[in-house]
């Protein structure tokens, strides 16, 4: 039997884990910050899911609209159009998958192919439709800490104190999120790392990650090769580390976070967490034996 907290709703095969999930990225964009124009090809998305699933990614996330800092809004029937056949694929191949969308028809296309679990960045703000669809179906819902659209969330980033302010935001979702008729039992929350908070909002909030987890829901970590972690690995001139070279910086997040016991991370290196979680696992217990 599981000790991790996981969402109701989870396959039962995801649900039987006991240790921290990974939440493989797979982006079909043009502009994504790290993997931007790689998965276009609808046979090349597929089977990088697939190895990402085979290198150890609990499930894929599955995401046609780029949410990176500046990013202007994608049309819907392009999102569609992106995700659709990577979904279908990755699904067919056995592969659990994540829609990571912020658009209410997106999610239920995703999830009529297969999709077991939505991953809303916006927590329900940017598509009305989101919640009302939410509480007919019995999909977890990770609900995103999330202040406006990308375009203009670096002029959001203002904050009294960042942790309290996301947790008072957030318990105003899940007000908003059990009055649409969604179980808060299926909620995974996300405070957003990068999404309108600058590098100390994000170091703030993960040094507090034990006060957002006193809340009492499965916390999901996004923090896989973020600006922040380049701007903290600068060479001596000040330049950021270059995007590819961040994985061993969020390894180290993903060992700290699953020491913690959070529910989830969302990465790039699958493997590289993995190893990150395996190791957390065994130092929790003190034994490298998982008996
Ligand atoms: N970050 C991005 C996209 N989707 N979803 C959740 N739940 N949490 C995140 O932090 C998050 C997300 C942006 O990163 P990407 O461009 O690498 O996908």
């Amino acid at each position: 039997m599981s000790q991790m907290p996981h969402p109701h709703g989870l396959p039962a095969v995801l649900a039987a884990l006991d240790r921290t999930l990974v939440l493989g990225i797979l982006n079909v964009t043009p502009d994504s910050f790290a993997d931007g124009g790689l998965w276009l090809d609808p046979a090349h998305a597929v089977a990088h899911g697939i190895r990402l699933h085979r290198a150890g990614a609990d499930i894929v996330d599955v995401g046609g609209e780029s949410t990176r800092p500046g990013a202007t809004r994608v049309d819907a029937d392009e999102e569609v159009n992106r995700i659709a056949p990577v979904i279908a694929g990755l699904v067919a191949a056995g592969v659990p998958v994540s829609i990571d969308t912020m658009r209410a028809d997106v999610a239920r296309l995703a999830v009529a192919e297969g999709a077991c679990i939505v991953n809303d960045v916006s927590g329900g703000l940017a598509d009305q439709e989101m919640l009302p669809w939410l509480a007919a179906v019995s999909v977890p819902y990770i609900a995103m800490h999330w202040r406006g659209p990308s375009d203009v969330m670096g002029s959001l980033a203002q904050y009294d104190d960042v942790v309290t302010d996301v947790i008072e935001e957030l318990d105003d979702r899940l007000a908003v999120i059990k009055n649409a008729g969604v179980d808060l039992s299926r909620v995974v929350l996300d405070p957003g790392i990068g999404f309108a908070k600058d590098a100390d909002h994000n170091w703030r909030i993960l040094q507090q990650l034990n006060v957002l987890q006193e809340c009492g829901y499965p916390l999901l970590i996004g923090a896989s090769r973020k600006r922040f972690l380049g701007a903290l690995l600068a060479d001596t001139s000040g330049v950021p580390r270059p995007t590819q070279f961040r994985d061993y910086a969020t390894d180290a997040i993903t060992a700290l976070a699953a020491a913690q016991g959070v529910w989830g991370v969302r990465v790039h290196d699958v493997l590289g967490s993995r190893d990150a979680i395996a190791v957390a696992a065994a130092w929790r217990r003190g034994s490298g034996s998982s008996e």
